[in-house]
């Protein structure tokens, strides 16, 4: 079943656009990769799941700031014609200014030491070509052409040993736009002779490859982007050196032609299905992967933590960014974020690392699941006021329910009824981020995945989980700033009569407000029904952007299992993007 999502998800993937390009060519293809065909190169991500991930350039110098005008997006693609359009002399230039006399690895090495992390990926070379180590490849590099001089990469790799954390580099390899041949770089080189790609690849990005697989003692990883249309010897190329000379590094799926180690999702993505393989979501602090200057839209430790373990209980590893300032400088709030989620980590490891998928294969309205053998680790999010936690679809034995509370653990009651299993719970969490209980079970884990109505705190059940007729699902991808990417997977191309369906198992009868989250032009009247039973439809504005809409309630005669079925009825249908239907039952 995960298989069949997963072979879904690439084909929608395909359907998505940016410009002229799609962006699986940007950000090359996704393709299941089991653990087996790793061997000992998947370790790190088996036990790690959780790796910090640093864009560190000399655009950070700029911070999104260009001659008093600020742009808004990822910083660096700061030179990019659609951000500030910065010429490629003018940029290379900059390096005369950079001087980040405040980077300090062993700091670094520490917070992601403190943040729980597992190893770090720093950018080598981003898009701009600009190489952040000693490079004898090309001179356009720190040690060269910055009044610094210094190879921040050597002090970062051994301060990683030091602490026992992992280290790998970003290497841009198909984009270079300050080298000549490069991908969006210039088509001529210094003598104005034309430059082809193989150029640029057999000068600069091989030999560089091959500097940062020899120069830093053993590394874990090399992090390809955005392969673009790169040919696969190229590709071939740069993998055979990272085998010959690192053969325990991992290389990321973005390498391209599914001659990378393993599936990494789009950016910023956390997926809401199990997906199977190995795979990994990257993801950033705030909203920029470079240092942007206003960017102060910071994730929280409770956010950080919520986004980690969804990757985890879907079967992934996080990898989560930070941007050092030009100073080399980390903001102050993402350290401060990190270093609280990694607190809370460090009481709960047994939660985050070396944890399996939930057998659920989705969220559960308070929280999520990761499992260990015979265990099951709740991470309880949403603390239900009502003193019960209500658990669907567990069909194991439970020997102990224990709840962990500063240390030491309290054993919860528990009782079943049609499936579900309620535990008795103090009126307050034990912990202000997520409170953790712990199931010891019988056997592994055998469940029921249909969806369970909350009997107290709203369901919401992304339209992804239904079954569409005469509608589709598809992946709505799109930018909120340059560069910064948000995803969902609407139903939509609505024809007349189209509908789609959502299993839920109902534990306590009664009446249940319905809501619809979607996006639309005009007005739209939407149906709701309970198949076999009540029907009901309303007429709900309709904005650009998702929102949801109540849309009346709705009657459960008796616990079980339900098929609750949404149509789009009138309006621009053909316009209509259901992106979930919640489920909240009627305060009496
Ligand atoms: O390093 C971070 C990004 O800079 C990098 N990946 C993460 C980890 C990345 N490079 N490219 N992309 C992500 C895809 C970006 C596509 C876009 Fe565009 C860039 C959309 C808008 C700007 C290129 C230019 C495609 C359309 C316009």
């Amino acid at each position: 079943m995960m298989r069949a999502w997963t072979a879904c998800l690439t084909g929608l993937l395909m359907a998505a656009e940016c410009g002229a390009e799609s962006m699986d060519d940007l950000w090359g293809e996704s393709t299941v990769k089991l653990r087996a065909e790793n061997a000992e190169r998947g370790e790190l991500f088996d036990e790690g799941n959780y790796a910090m991930f640093i864009h560190w350039g000399l655009y950070s110098l700029l911070g999104n700031k260009v001659d008093g005008k600020t742009y808004y997006g990822i910083g660096e693609w700061i030179m990019d014609p659609k951000m500030a359009g910065i010429p490629v002399d003018e940029y290379k230039q900059l390096a005369k200014r950079f001087n980040p006399t405040e980077f300090d690895a062993k700091a670094i090495a520490k917070l992601a030491k403190d943040a729980g992390m597992k190893y770090i990926v720093i950018t080598a070379k981003h898009h701009d070509g600009f190489a952040m180590y000693d490079s004898k490849a090309c001179d356009f590099n720190i040690t060269e052409a910055t009044p610094w001089k210094v190879d921040p990469m050597k002090d970062l790799a051994a301060a990683c040993r030091e602490v026992g954390l992992g280290f790998g580099f970003y290497y841009s390899h198909s984009q270079d736009w300050t080298f000549p041949g490069g991908r969006k770089g210039p088509v001529v080189d210094e003598n104005g002779e034309p430059a082809s790609f193989d150029d640029y690849f057999t000068k600069k990005c091989l030999p560089q490859v091959k500097e940062l697989c020899t120069e830093y003692g053993p590394i874990e990883l090399i992090w390809f982007d955005t392969p673009g249309g790169m040919e696969k010897k190229y590709v071939q190329q740069l993998v055979d050196v990272v085998r010959e000379h690192q053969p325990r590094a991992l290389v990321s799926g973005r390498a391209g032609h599914n001659l990378g180690d393993y599936q990494t999702l789009g950016d910023m993505e956390v997926p809401h299905h199990n997906v199977e393989g190995m795979w990994e979501s990257v993801d950033t602090t705030n909203d920029s992967w470079a240092y942007a200057w206003y960017d102060e839209n910071w994730k929280s430790p409770a956010k950080i933590l919520h986004r980690l373990i969804s990757c985890v209980a879907r079967g992934g590893t996080y990898m989560l960014n930070i941007g050092p300032d030009g100073q080399g400088a980390v903001p102050e709030r993402a350290t401060q974020s990190l270093r609280a989620a990694g607190e809370w980590i460090r009481r709960y490891p047994q939660v985050v690392y070396a944890t399996d998928a939930s057998p659920w294969g989705h969220a559960l309205p308070w929280g999520d699941v990761t499992v260990k053998g015979d265990r099951l680790y709740l991470s309880v999010f949403d603390w239900p006021l009502s003193g019960k936690l209500h658990l669907p679809g567990l069909k194991t034995g439970i020997k102990s329910a224990l709840l962990h509370d500063d240390g030491k653990t309290v054993e919860l009651t528990h009782e079943s009824s049609a499936g579900w299993t309620t535990f008795g719970l103090p009126p307050r969490p034990p912990e202000g981020l997520a409170s953790v209980i712990e199931l010891r079970l019988d056997g592994p884990p055998q469940v029921d995945s249909t969806f369970g109505i909350d009997p107290d705190l709203g369901t919401e059940i992304l339209a992804e989980f239904s079954t569409p007729t005469e509608a589709t699902i598809v992946k709505d991808r799109w930018m909120e700033k340059f560069g910064e990417w948000v995803c969902e997977y609407p139903v939509t191309e609505w024809k007349a009569g189209g509908k789609t369906v959502w299993e839920v198992d109902v534990l306590e009868p009664g009446d249940y407000l319905a809501s619809l989250s979607y996006a639309g032009e005009g007005r739209l009247v939407w149906g709701v029904e309970v198949l076999g039973g009540e029907k009901i439809q309303n007429q709900q504005n309709a904005s650009h952007n998702y929102q949801e809409f109540p849309i009346g309630w709705i009657h459960f005669p008796k616990p079980g299992n339900y098929k609750v079925a949404v149509s789009c009825l009138e309006g621009n249908i053909e316009s209509a993007k259901l992106r979930s239907l919640r489920l909240k039952a009627v305060e009496p």
